[in-house]
């Protein structure tokens, strides 16, 4: 590789010239990931026709920026998926990365190295806000919620964080800034457990007249916060509790404060929404607006909160030098425990696209996601086909930096920026997702590996893909995954499980 004359050059240097540290600059935009929860490739207007759901503020970004059509998220659920996102580790490789209680331990542990890392070490100041998902502290269930917690994400890179431990359906259900509880409320000490119920206090299951807000349609039923139910036990949180119709307004003014308070630095924000996960609850701005229930509103909701990123970002001048990531954790899915009449509701609106299946599931739906990239001025617009995976964040935003990574520390992720900015339709040759199973596509052909869980889920309505036979489908000619042409192609399908193998063994 030829070297670049600017590396050559001493430090010194750069300092007394300042034609030179600009051009330097260019490399170290802002980074901003907008990861979505659970929206799917068709909850967004510029995917589809626009018919159906209206997210003008997504649109206004693909609109300057990349969106692309082949998008894969390394696993088809929250928990595997962003730890893969964030590490550049596919989440197989380990066998505790499956969607975590609200008191799980620290997933990612401090000395395993992750994109925050790479920022901070760089120059960035980090911050995460929103949906972690991904385990707090050292051991599961030991976590003191009255107290500071640790390790924490400023372990593992980020300078400032606010978060939901896990997810909105699961306890507890307060914020956490920088290890410590928000809005601390010393005369309701918290108490979780996943075990079982706290002596005194309701739950869902024994006291569904407290449901006051939503009831389950299936799960769900435990700790009762905000009049509705929940996976997990908790009890006290007082005034830290959240109201889920403001968890949107908080992610959002959090996500704006970061913004202004680092407008004079290189920063790096991961804004994880919690729109559109369930409890879909959304402020009565959104309520009744999309015409589909909580769940086209929570879209709607989803897509202020991308306007008021964006908005912040020009408003502090930032927009031509940050790089703004818009993507989504993993597929959709329409009944996902709550009685929000989503199903009732749904209309003519295709979350999934085109594709078949939904979040959990191995069929395209539960990977293939919505991707966005905008970065004024270095990318090329428009739409892209080229085959690209969350698993090279990583190894991308290295690229652009200039990092070199150990092979230790990006592991799974490759540097694909020509193909992220939009320049080049060449993307990886193939990647590997999660669900029930491992799956392998090349972008025509996917394999889908031979498993005994079951293929259907009558609570979510969801087809899992999982199948005791090998799946092969053409997706050029079939994207809809409706004829297994394994028993065609054999040789395809040697080939494939031939790449999941040398994988496997990396
Ligand atoms: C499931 C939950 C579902 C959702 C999911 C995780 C039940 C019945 N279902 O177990 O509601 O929370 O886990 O979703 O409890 S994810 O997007 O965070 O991975
Ligand atoms: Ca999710």
């Amino acid at each position: 590789m030829k070297q670049n004359w600017i590396s050559i050059l001493p430090t010194s240097l750069m300092v007394v010239c300042p034609v030179m540290a600009m051009a330097q600059q260019t490399n170290k935009p802002n980074v901003v990931v907008i990861m979505a929860d659970d929206v799917g490739y068709g909850d967004l207007s510029c995917n589809n026709d626009g018919n159906t759901v209206h997210t003008p503020n997504v649109d206004r970004l693909a609109n300057s920026g990349v969106r692309f059509t082949d998008a894969h998220a390394a696993a088809a659920t929250s928990t595997p998926s962003r730890y893969s996102f964030l590490t550049g580790h596919y989440c197989w490789r380990r066998k505790d990365t499956g969607i975590a209680p609200g008191d799980a331990g620290m997933i990612i542990r401090p000395e395993q190295y992750t994109v925050a890392d790479m920022f901070r070490e760089n120059g960035y100041v980090t911050g995460a806000i929103g949906k972690w998902h991904l385990g707090l502290g050292d051991k599961t269930g030991e976590q003191d919620w009255n107290k500071k917690i640790t390790p924490n994400l400023s372990d593992i890179g980020f300078d400032y964080y606010y978060i939901m431990a896990a997810t909105a359906d699961r306890v507890p259900c307060v914020y956490i800034e920088n290890g410590i509880v928000a809005n601390y409320d010393a005369s309701a000490p918290i108490e979780v457990s996943y075990e079982k119920p706290f002596q005194g206090v309701p739950t869902g299951k024994d006291n569904p007249e407290l449901l006051y807000n939503l009831k389950p349609s299936h799960g769900h039923d435990q700790a009762i916060v905000n009049g509705i139910s929940r996976i997990g036990y908790m009890k006290g949180g007082g005034k830290a509790l959240w109201k889920d119709e403001y968890i949107a307004d908080s992610i959002a003014s959090h996500a704006v404060d970061f913004i202004k308070t680092h407008k004079d630095e290189p920063f790096f924000l991961y804004c994880a929404t919690n729109d559109i996960h369930v409890p879909r609850f959304p402020n009565e701005r959104f309520r009744g607006k999309s015409g589909m229930g909580y769940r086209g509103d929570a879209i709607l909701q989803f897509d202020w909160t991308v306007g008021q990123v964006l908005d912040a970002l020009d408003e502090m001048g930032l927009t031509d030098n940050t790089l703004v990531i818009l993507t989504s954790d993993n597929g959709p899915v329409v009944d996902d425990g709550y009685k929000d009449r989503a199903v009732e509701l749904l209309g003519e609106h295709r979350p999934w696209g085109p594709f078949r299946g939904s979040k959990y599931s191995n069929f395209e739906a539960g990977t293939r996601i919505p991707f966005v990239v905008r970065w004024p001025g270095k990318v090329e617009k428009g739409v892209s086909s080229a085959l690209v995976s969350q698993i090279d964040f990583l190894g991308t935003m290295a690229e652009m930096l200039g990092v070199k990574l150990n092979s230790s520390q990006k592991k799974d992720s490759e540097g694909y920026l020509n193909s992220w900015l939009g320049k080049s339709e060449k993307g990886r040759d193939y990647v590997i997702e999660a669900a029930g199973a491992l799956s392998v596509s090349d972008g025509k052909w996917k394999y889908i590996t031979p498993n005994k869980k079951r293929p259907y889920n009558p609570n979510t309505n969801v087809e899992t893909g999982n199948n005791p036979s090998d799946q092969l489908y053409n997706l050029e000619s079939d994207i809809a995954e409706k004829h297994n042409v394994a028993y065609k192609h054999p040789k395809e399908v040697q080939r494939l499980q031939k790449i999941l193998q040398k994988e496997r063994n990396k």
